[in-house]
């Protein structure tokens, strides 16, 4: 496969609803979409690096910047047999996961098109539909909070995850445990407690939760370790695992039980196969975390869910959770199961709806430069 043209989108798509965590509140997400021209063919990539560095280093202008200046360079003209090859031409660049992530996606959907398979058959993937929950941000009152959860109860999404901050942890999950006994239920800090101040949390213990997703630094794999040993529910490792060493390393540090697998944040697919491969192998269970994806990356999440160590439900929720008016035609919608069907297509199994991107374009770029 040979790439002759790349476009890149940023894009801005307005959300449903404002989504807060405790790096900070947005109203619309930022990313970056690829599309990828060669032979004869498009594939599309999403870029999940934010706007704002307050999940990770990453942004949109940091991701524009490397694909400009880095790495389309060293990609456009080159024979890519597969995403190894293409991961190996980007192993002079150091870090900057999201941004490799978002080509090598875009590769990926260029092979199965050439192919005939889909991403969940590349990939080796079992299941035809994946099960999912919702992801709750921080809400205002305690009461918002509750109306917000229902209100997805209702829609039909049985796990939930609550965002939870210093100050805003206990009694989050109080209310809802409260009001729903038996709903699995877990919550995730975004890295905003120290090894004291998650002192604190030690009551969750009694919460029956599923998991408590990275409470600490995400380049802080000793103290999460050390925090482990305090409790009985698994922690959840996400911004701290950015590639399989650091996942390996977790696992022989048991600075954690359970992993988060975003294929963004591991620099894409075949690190999260990797990943997830790692896991299986030790017993460890993975879910797939998510990152607000249009249809594009959301596709993909799905395929990669269908791997059989994804024991536990993913941030994968229906496309009505994030947007109005999403740029595939495809709509990802919640079965009665809380599950969502993998797609089928050949590649991604989506296709970009040209006047909704371009609505959602704010700024776009061709290489090389015509
Ligand atoms: O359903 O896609 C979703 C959102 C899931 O909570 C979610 N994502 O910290 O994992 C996270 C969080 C996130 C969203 C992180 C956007 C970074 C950007």
């Amino acid at each position: 496969m040979r790439i002759s043209q790349v476009t890149l989108y940023h894009l801005r798509m307005p959300l449903q609803a404002h989504f807060e965590t405790s790096f900070g509140r947005i109203y619309a997400r930022e990313c970056i979409l690829l599309e990828v021209h060669a032979e004869g063919m498009t594939g599309w990539g999403e870029c999940v690096a934010d706007r704002h560095p307050g999940y990770a280093y990453e942004t949109v202008g940091t991701a524009w910047h490397l694909y400009q200046e880095f790495i389309l360079p060293a990609l456009i003209g080159k024979p890519l047999v597969d995403a190894a090859d293409l991961q190996a031409r980007l192993a002079h660049i150091k870090g900057h996961q999201m941004a490799k992530a978002g080509v090598e996606m875009a590769l990926w959907d260029l092979l199965g098109k050439a192919s005939g398979q889909s991403l969940r058959e590349m990939l080796g993937g079992e299941r035809r539909r994946v099960p999912v929950g919702v992801s709750v941000g921080l809400q205002d009152t305690l009461d918002e909070l509750l109306r917000v959860v229902d209100g997805y109860l209702a829609r039909g999404y049985r796990r939930v995850k609550l965002k939870i901050k210093p100050g805003r942890d206990l009694s989050v999950v109080q209310a809802v445990r409260q009001r729903h006994p038996d709903l699995p239920l877990q919550v995730d800090a975004n890295s905003a407690y120290t090894l004291e101040s998650a002192a604190a949390l030690l009551p969750l213990d009694d919460f029956d939760l599923l998991l408590i997703e990275q409470p600490l630094a995400e380049d802080d794999l000793w103290d999460h370790r050390r925090l482990q040993q305090r409790f009985h529910t698994p922690l959840c490792l996400d911004e701290s695992i950015t590639g399989p060493r650091q996942a390996r390393q977790a696992l022989e540090m048991e600075a954690c039980r359970v992993i988060n697998i975003k294929q963004g944040r591991v620099g894409g697919l075949l690190n999260a196969r990797r990943i997830h491969d790692l896991c299986l192998r030790q017993d460890v269970p993975v879910w797939c975390g998510g990152m607000l994806e249009t249809g594009v990356g959301r596709a993909a999440n799905l395929a990669l869910a269908s791997l059989p160590d994804f024991k536990l439900p993913g941030d994968i929720s229906a496309t009505e959770r994030y947007y109005a008016r999403d740029i595939t035609r495809e709509v990802f919608t919640l079965n009665a199961d809380s599950t969502i069907d993998v797609p089928d297509a050949p590649g991604l199994g989506v296709t970009v709806d040209r006047e909704a991107l371009e609505q959602a374009t704010v700024r776009k770029a061709v290489f090389p430069p015509r």
